[in-house]
């Protein structure tokens, strides 16, 4: 356990972090915001922790930014706070760390998940959601605009018209149609949830961590290049990994119809 509005627990070389603040639907405020850059920092240098799963206490995932938090609230003079630079100092470090995790991070997605709560949801590389969760463009909703990279990611993954209809109407999608529409990787019933997203995160972590974490750059890096610059760029990664011990080790278990065994990090 660390900070008590994130909670990390560790099973070999999974570590699950679970935002805490199950009263607020685990909103972000600025502690929980700072306690969970912190902890997948640490996570992110510890080179024994080989997937991590995110995941919410209670009933949801998180509902984005908290709107009580005097961080966003006016000040007492009436006047309000930059925004901008709440999102400079929290959204965006967060977002930047989970799209450049060293490892691979799967989205338990355990209840609502609106607003920024949303966005950090589908910054993960899996996204797996009991059946019963949803997911809520609420920036409309409050007046302010998509952020945290949904205006980025949202079109990505599910075409211009579904992203625009979803930020503009901030309606409550629910997590089987998240999965029907390719907004999620998969639901599960509720129960099955955290069972289903340590063994992903098993799975994932037997796998070579370090070519997937290049891999997720790769097809991130590939979205503002041309065919020719995707060739390119794929053959200087092949370079660099077929060099790798990972590799040697696919090719040698491989070889011996054995199971790989993958250190690098
Ligand atoms: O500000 C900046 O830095 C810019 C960044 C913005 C990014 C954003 O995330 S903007 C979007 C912020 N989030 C929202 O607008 C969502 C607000 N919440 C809701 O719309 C609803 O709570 C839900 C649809 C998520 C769930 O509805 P429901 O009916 O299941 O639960 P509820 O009764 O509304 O909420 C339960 C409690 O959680 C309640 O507290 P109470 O009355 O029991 O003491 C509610 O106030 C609290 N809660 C829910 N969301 C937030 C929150 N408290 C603070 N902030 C929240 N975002």
């Amino acid at each position: 356990m660390q900070e008590n509005n994130v909670l990390t627990h560790r099973d070999g070389n999974i570590l699950t972090v679970t935002l805490n603040r199950p009263a607020a639907l685990n909103a972000f405020d600025s502690a929980m915001l700072g306690a969970l850059v912190d902890t997948l920092g640490q996570a992110a240098g510890d080179h024994s922790v080989r997937a991590v799963v995110l995941t919410g206490s209670g009933r949801a995932f998180c509902a984005g930014q908290d709107l009580s938090d005097p961080a966003v609230a006016p000040r007492a003079d009436g006047t309000m706070p930059d925004l901008g630079a709440v999102i400079e100092r929290h959204y965006t470090p967060l977002v930047r760390c989970l799209r450049s995790f060293p490892v691979p991070v799967v989205a338990a997605v355990n209840g609502v998940a609106a607003g920024a709560g949303a966005s950090v949801a589908l910054a993960c590389d899996v996204v797996i959601a009991a059946r019963e969760a949803s997911f809520i463009q609420a920036f409309g909703r409050v007046g302010l605009v998509p952020d945290s990279g949904a205006t980025w990611l949202l079109p990505r993954l599910v075409g211009r018209a579904r992203a625009l209809g979803m930020v503009l109407l901030g309606e409550k999608l629910p997590a089987p149609e998240a999965e029907r529409i390719g907004l999620i990787w998969g639901c599960v019933d509720a129960a099955e949830l955290a069972g289903a997203a340590q063994a992903l995160a098993a799975r994932l972590a037997a796998m070579p961590v370090k070519a997937l974490a290049a891999t997720r750059q790769a097809i991130d890096d590939a979205q503002a290049m041309t065919l020719d610059q995707a060739l390119v760029e794929e053959g200087r990664l092949q370079s660099r990994f077929g060099a790798s011990a990972d590799y040697r080790e696919g090719l040698a278990a491989f070889g011996a119809k054995r199971k790989p065994v993958f250190t690098d990090r």
